[in-house]
C-alpha cells in the first residue's frame, strides 16, 4: 500500500489529541448511555460508513463566468487517484471512487483497478458524458444526446453509454450513471413527449448492455443547461422512466437537482418506497444546483435525509442498497480540504441519524405528540458525534484531524512541484 502522507507525520499529530480525544469520546459515551445508547455500536458503524469520491471533484471547479485554478492540480486519473488516495488515507471513510468517461479515459483498465488498489480505493460508479462534445466525437450533442432528434446521434449517445458499461465492468463498478442535459430552451423546439420517447428508447438499448450485478442509475437535474423543458427533470420522471426500463435501472438523487425548498427527505422515502432508490449524489446549495460543500449551508436537511435511509435500513427496506457519491465543485477552496470536509460531514449526519430513538419516536407519531416526535429528532442532531468520528478513523489508522495533518503535511506545495500550473482562463462546471 503507497502512503501519500507520512504514516510518522499522522501518527504524532494523533499523539498530541489523544489525551483530548480519550476526554471526549469518554463524556460522550457515558452521555449516550444514559440514552440507552451502546457508543461501541455507533463507532462500528462510523468505522463501516463510506461515500465515494468524484474524481472530478479533487480538480478546482469553476462557475460559467471563469475557473480560478489552484496549484498543483491533477493532470489526469493518475493524479486524481492519489489526490483521492489522501482522502481516504486521512479519513477512512472514502474507499471508492466514481470515475467520469471520458474524462478519465486510459488504455489499460485493468492497471488502472490496481494502481487504485494500491491506495486502498476500489471504485463506484461510472458516470457517462454525452452532455460536452469530444474532440474526436463525429457528432454534436447541442441538440441533446439521448433524446436527440437525430437517430445517429442518438446511437453515438447510447455506444458511448456501452463503452462505459464495458469500463466498469473492468473497474468492478457496480454501476452506470446516466446524466444528460437534453432538454429546451424554447416552447415548442422539440415535442415533450417525443423526447422522452426517444430518451426511453435509447436508454432500453443501453440497459440490454448491462451485465448481471450492474445497475442502472438515472440521475434528474430541473434544468441547466436546458432552461425551458429538461427530458429528466424531476424524480417522477426518472422514476417512470426506471420503472418502464425494469429492475435493473433505479433512481439517483442529487441533493442540487430540485425544485427550491422542495421536501427531498420525502422524495427520498418515496423512491424507497418503490424500491427505486439506488443512488446519491451529496452537496448543498442555497439557491440551485450550486454544489457548494455537503453540511456547509443547510445541515439538518442533509440530517433528515439521512433519517429516511437510517430509517429504511433498520426496517429492511426491500431492495435498498444506495451507492453514496459526493458531486461537488470547489472553486474557492483546496478540492481535497473540501472533499474532506463533506465526507466527514456525511458521516456525522450518518451517525447522527443513527442515534434517533426509533421505538420512542413511533410511540409519539402514534399519539400524534408533535413536538415530542420533533423533539427526538432533534436530541439526535443536536448530539456533537465528533468524538465517534475521530474514534472510527483512529482505529483504522486514518487521522484525528484530516484538515489540520493535511496541512502539515504539504502535500499540495509537493504536487505543485511536480504538476505544472494551469495556464490561461477557462469556464466550466468542472
Ligand atoms: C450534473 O449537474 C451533475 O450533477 C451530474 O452528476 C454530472 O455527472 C456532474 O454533475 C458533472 O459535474
Ligand atoms: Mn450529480
Amino acid at each position: 500500500m503507497t502512503a501519500l502522507i507520512s504514516e510518522d507525520l499522522i501518527g504524532s499529530l494523533n499523539a498530541q489529541a489523544s489525551a483530548a480525544q480519550e476526554d471526549d469520546f469518554g463524556a460522550l459515551a457515558r452521555h449516550l448511555a444514559r440514552r440507552g445508547i451502546d457508543i461501541e455500536t455507533v463507532v462500528t458503524r462510523a468505522m463501516a460508513w463510506s461515500v465515494a469520491v468524484p474524481t472530478w471533484g479533487v480538480g478546482t471547479g469553476g462557475t460559467r463566468f471563469a475557473r480560478f485554478p489552484g496549484p498543483g492540480e491533477p493532470r489526469h486519473i493518475h493524479d486524481k487517484l492519489a489526490d483521492c488516495g489522501v482522502i481516504q488515507q486521512l479519513t477512512r471513510g472514502t474507499r471508492t471512487v466514481s470515475p467520469h468517461i471520458p474524462w478519465d479515459k486510459v488504455a489499460d483498465w485493468n492497471a488502472l483497478r490496481q494502481e487504485a488498489a494500491q491506495y486502498g480505493l476500489g471504485f463506484d460508479a461510472v458516470n457517462s458524458n454525452t452532455f460536452q462534445d469530444q474532440p474526436d466525437q463525429p457528432l454534436t450533442y447541442k441538440f441533446g444526446s439521448l433524446a436527440s432528434a437525430d437517430p445517429a446521434t442518438r446511437a453515438q449517445a447510447v455506444e458511448h453509454n456501452l463503452e462505459c458499461i464495458e469500463i466498469g465492468r473492468a473497474l468492478g463498478a457496480p454501476a452506470l450513471t446516466v446524466w444528460i442535459g437534453d432538454g429546451t430552451n424554447f416552447p415548442g423546439q422539440q415535442s415533450l413527449t417525443a423526447m422522452f420517447d426517444r430518451y426511453l428508447a435509447a436508454m432500453e438499448a443501453i440497459y440490454a448492455g448491462l451485465p448481471d450485478g450492474m445497475v442502472l442509475l438515472l440521475e434528474h437535474k430541473m434544468y441547466e443547461p436546458a432552461f425551458y423543458s429538461t427530458v429528466i427533470s424531476d424524480w417522477g420522471s426518472s422514476l417512470i422512466a426506471a420503472q418502464a426500463l425494469g429492475p435493473k435501472a433505479k433512481c439517483l438523487v442529487d441533493l442540487g437537482h430540485h425544485a427550491p425548498n422542495v421536501n427531498i427527505e420525502q422524495i427520498v422515502s418515496r423512491l424507497i418506497h418503490v424500491g427505486k432508490l439506488a443512488g446519491f449524489h451529496f452537496n448543498d446549495s442555497k439557491y440551485g444546483d450550486d454544489d457548494l460543500d455537503a453540511g456547509s449551508i443547510d445541515p439538518f436537511r442533509l440530517f433528515l435525509v439521512f433519517n429516511e435511509l437510517v430509517d429504511a435500513e433498520a426496517r429492511g427496506a426491500r431492495d435498498f442498497a444506495p451507492a453514496y457519491m459526493i458531486d461537488q465543485s470547489h472553486n474557492v477552496t483546496d478540492p481535497i480540504e473540501s472533499l474532506m470536509s463533506s465526507a466527514m460531514e456525511i458521516a456525522r449526519a450518518y451517525v447522527q441519524a443513527s442515534l434517533v430513538d426509533r421505538k420512542a419516536l413511533a410511540e409519539a407519531q402514534a399519539a400524534n405528540d408533535a413536538l415530542g416526535a420533533h423533539r427526538l429528532l432533534k436530541a439526535a442532531f443536536l448530539t456533537d458525534v465528533s468524538p465517534i468520528l475521530a474514534e472510527a478513523r483512529l482505529r483504522q489508522g486514518g487521522a484525528q484531524d484530516p484538515i489540520t495533518t493535511y496541512r502539515a503535511s504539504g502535500y499540495r506545495g509537493k504536487v505543485a512541484k511536480e504538476r505544472p500550473a494551469v495556464k490561461g482562463a477557462s469556464s466550466g462546471i468542472v
